[in-house]
């Protein structure tokens, strides 16, 4: 082939548009394998997008045989390497399945045979006839309260292609349906932090990076490991945060800036930075935080001024801290006791902190543990007396190390892609709740299941719990991102009928009852970002392979099921793919030109370089404006402050939140003396190598970084060898709420009494559907407890979790968690 003869750009263009008609049309087009034949696709380099970053795919005869990243993202992750088996590894999920005894008795089926994985193939037709008929049946016989959505969170990269939209948008033409509120992220802190700074702060913009440069004496990473988790991000990342912490490094080899690390392991960020660390032990940071705000108040080292013209309460936390009220000072010696620092150290922090400019940086993990509610409050509160909120380089803030936090954003316009349907007519079911709450805290869904019509409290409300009969899934992995499996087995045996929708077969396929074959990325054309917070620009992200096995879109799948209710023509408002993607991208054309910036036609965009750079942006600091003028910009607080003490958390009088910030015992902790069993506290962080459960079953990938085939246990080596444990070494991880088996890292970044299994990790049952049994690859939820953070913010408490660990002696098993269902043949099912 002569490469100057040919534009692959205008090849890509084409093969698009045909791809199009077949995505419109339902069922198999023969147009795409035309298009696609052997030989008639030449070797080309097509460019694409991710949460792992933006990309160019190889392409031969249809194949995708080699990856390399974008040219405009100058620090590559290498999580990049396992997306190519996104769309081949043999976990895909392939054709629509229904579990084998739930086709035979639809709601009256055995449900303690789910997680057997034992599934028939069938049609799509079919398919969608179970699932609308199914629908009807739930909303007929219980209502809206009997069918409920789980969040589709981590859906794939894409302003048209969002599985949780085309899913609102298709089961919302037909009746209304339990949804849930929060997440499993930042539960804790998108409560608590409203109340307190008037603002989510987690998903929000972070002051510029270049300004805490300039500015920033000492960075606090308080439980933050941006150098980890800024490999990821909700939109395609660009990465270009990690040059500006490649600057941090070096301000801090030259002396000129410090950074301390507030955590109990030895952190990827500080490992890169090699930064300073507190090592307190884990669960323990308001007692740190109150030793440290204690000695700012004993030493009159605080900012009495900011205290006065920016806060509110902090009358009503003093006698707290000082112990007028308890007779006990949280003072450092009380804090060193509880978080294993000396008094000195805590102390001698205490007075670098209002030494020069400090930002805070607090990352999540610390607030999905039991009481979560009170670190971020505390950590406030602890900024508010050092006194430097709104200052550039100075302050707090909760998103540093989420969607490039801190690069600057854009001068461009934010593209608002699928959303609701203009003028909708009214749902063919209407609203009946049945006296039941239309929404559950996230994590709170299987105390649901197992509890309907109980009364819980959430943030100042009462939620009754709906009694749920049909769960539909897309988007989402309960079966990893759910706490205490085995609770949740039996809870699931509630569901008549369970419904997922996935490209990858999970263990929420495995315990499904019907499991619909969506696209990936991959097989799909749109337009996204690049970079989130920064919306650097805006990138075309060209289908790279034809639709695989008989994968549907999720906007697809919708239409379909509202076709069976006359619905179809409304869901699809008239557009194919390149209609919808060309209406996003006009309407962006439009906000850019009100903003003064001149962007290419459609089709000029995306058969050319696909790839729009935006102007540059300003830096921001956060929280200035409110500083500068608080009667102008006050915060969303009831008064217009940071509230240290909340008279509307007080009143709602939850004695596991109270009306300023306190340390309060979790449910299980390490490092004290107490009678709990498991003497070892398991973090279950976000994995470096995955996004929670994606990727997993890129099985090459995962095998650079499994131990023993198993997911990797990082672990100390003293409390290795206390246990005869070596590196490589099949480990039984347990604890009274189940069993799981890991691989043996031994690790330096380890504190005795600490160790770790990364969150979405397969769930792989030795036994399926049985509750008890063993984890065979090692998920850490089936050891995790599904207990509320507290009243108030209903979060998940993910990380208060101890166990014990031994050498597993007993035979071996195979890992059961990949490779898909077990294909059962039956009669009257019509596959194909
Ligand atoms: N690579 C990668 N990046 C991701 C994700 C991913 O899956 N993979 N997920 C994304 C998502 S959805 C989210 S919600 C965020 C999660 O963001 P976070 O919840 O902030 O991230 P984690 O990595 O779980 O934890 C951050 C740090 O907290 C520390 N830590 C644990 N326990 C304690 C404690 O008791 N006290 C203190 N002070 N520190 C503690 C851990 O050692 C770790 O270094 O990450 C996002 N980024
Ligand atoms: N123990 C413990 N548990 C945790 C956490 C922790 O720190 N510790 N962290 C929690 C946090 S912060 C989070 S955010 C959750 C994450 O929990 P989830 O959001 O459930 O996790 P993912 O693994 O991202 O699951 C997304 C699923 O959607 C599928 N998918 C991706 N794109 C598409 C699409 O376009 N269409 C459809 N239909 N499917 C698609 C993927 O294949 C995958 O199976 O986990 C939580 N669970
Ligand atoms: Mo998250």
């Amino acid at each position: 082939m002569d490469s100057y003869d040919f534009n692959p750009a205008r090849r890509r263009f084409l093969t698009g548009m045909l791809a199009v008609g077949a995505a419109s049309a339902l069922g198999p087009n023969p147009l795409i394998k035309k298009v696609w034949a052997a030989g008639e696709n030449p070797q080309q380099w097509i460019q694409s997008g991710s949460h792992f970053g933006a990309f160019e795919a190889r392409v031969e005869n249809g194949e995708w045989v080699e990856t390399r990243p974008f040219k405009h993202d100058k620090y590559p992750c290498d999580m990049l390497n396992a997306v190519r088996e996104v769309v081949y590894n043999p976990s895909r999920v392939r054709y629509p399945m229904v579990r084998l005894d739930w086709l035979r008795k639809r709601e009256k089926s055995d449900r303690s045979q789910r997680g057997n994985n034992r599934f028939v193939r069938v049609s799509w037709d079919q398919a969608l006839d179970l699932f609308y008929e199914e629908l009807e049946r739930v909303q007929k016989t219980y209502g809206s309260s009997g069918v409920f959505t789980g969040l589709a969170d981590w859906q794939m990269v894409g302003k048209y292609h969002k599985a949780g939209g085309a899913m609102d948008r298709g089961l919302g033409l037909h009746g209304s349906y339990v949804t849930t509120v929060g997440d499993y992220s930042a539960a804790a802190a998108q409560v608590i932090l409203p109340r307190v700074i008037g603002a989510l702060e987690v998903y929000e913009q972070q002051t510029s990076l270049p300004l805490v440069i300039e500015h920033t004496d000492t960075i606090v990473l308080w439980g933050c490991d941006p150098i980890k988790n800024l490999q990821i991000e909700f939109l395609v990342p660009d990465h270009d945060a990690f040059g500006y912490w490649q600057q941090i490094k070096e301000a801090i080899v030259q002396g000129k800036m410090r950074v301390i690390s507030v955590d109990p392991v030895r952190s990827k960020s500080q490992n890169f930075l090699n930064c300073e660390q507190l090592a307190l032990r884990p669960q323990t940071d308001v007692a740190l935080l109150l030793g440290v705000a204690h000695t700012l108040y004993d030493e009159k080292r605080y900012d009495v001024g900011f205290i006065n013209d920016y806060t509110v309460g902090f009358e009503q936390f003093i006698p707290y801290l000082t112990g007028e009220t308890d007779k006990q000072p949280k003072n450092a010696e009380w804090a060193a006791e509880i978080c294993g620092l000396t008094a000195d150290q805590i102390r001698q922090f205490a007075r670098q902190l209002v030494k020069g400019r400090t930002q805070f940086m607090g990352g999540w993990c610390a607030q999905r543990m039991h009481h979560g509610e009170q670190y971020p409050w505390m950590l406030v509160v602890l900024a508010s007396m050092v006194g430097q909120i709104g200052l550039p380089g100075g302050g707090v803030g909760f998103g540093w190390h989420y969607n490039g936090g801190g690069t600057v954003t854009s001068a461009g316009p934010v593209l608002s892609g699928l959303g609701s349907i203009n003028n909708p007519p009214a749902a063919k079911y209407q609203a009946d709740f049945r006296g039941a709450s239309e929404h559950i805290p996230t994590s709170r869904i299987v105390d649901c299941l197992l509890d309907p019509g109980k009364a819980i409290a959430f943030n100042g409300e009462t939620i009754t719990y709906p009694d749920i009969k049909m769960a539909i899934y897309s988007a989402a992995n309960p079966f990893h991102a759910q706490q205490d499996r085995n609770r949740m087995i039996e809870a699931w045996k509630k569901l008549e009928t369970v419904v997922v929708l996935d490209h990858q077969w999970t263990a929420s396929c495995r315990f499904a009852d019907i499991v619909l074959p969506v696209t990936t990325r991959f097989e799909r054309n749109d337009v996204e970002q690049f970079g989130t917070n920064s919306n650097k620009g805006l990138m075309a992200l060209h289908q790279v392979v034809k639709l695989q096995f008989e994968a549907r879109h999720d906007f697809d799948v919708f239409a379909g099921l509202c076709k069976r209710f006359g619905q179809e023509a409304v869901y699809r408002e008239g557009r194919d793919e390149m209609q919808w993607i060309k209406a996003i991208y006009d309407e962006g054309v439009k906000m850019g030109s009100s903003l003064g910036i001149n962007m290419p036609e459609f089709d000029t965009f995306w058969q050319g370089e696909g790839y729009f750079e935006y102007p540059a942006g300003k830096p921001w600091v956060r929280h200035s404006e409110f500083r500068d003028q608080p009667d102008l910009n006050p915060l969303g607080t009831p008064s217009g402050l940071i509230e240290i003490y909340s008279k509307t958390i007080a009143d709602f009088q939850y004695p596991d939140c109270p009306g300023h910030p306190v340390w309060m015992e979790p449910f299980e902790r390490s490092h004290r003396d107490s009678k709990d069993n498991y003497p070892l506290h398991l973090q279950s962080c976000h994995p470096d190598k995955r996004l929670h459960s994606q990727l997993c079953s890129s099985d090459a990938f995962r095998h650079t970084y499994a131990v023993a085939g198993r997911e990797p246990l990082y672990i100390s080596e003293q409390d290795a060898t206390a246990r005869g444990l070596k590196a490589g070494d099949i480990a039984r991880v347990f604890n009274a709420r189940g069993q799981i088996l890991a691989g043996v890292v031994i690790s330096p970044d380890y504190a005795p009494g600490v160790i770790r299994i990364h969150e979405g990790a397969w769930y792989s049952p030795l036994e399926g559907g049985k509750a008890g049994t063993l984890c065979t690859y090692g998920d850490p939820n089936v050891l995790s407890a599904d207990i509320a953070t507290s009243q108030l913010a209903q979060g998940p408490s993910a990380h208060t979790l101890l166990v014990e660990v031994e050498r597993y002696t007993a035979h071996v098993p195979n890992v059961t968690g990949f490779g898909g269902p077990e294909e059962i043949k039956e009669e009257g099912a019509h596959a194909g």
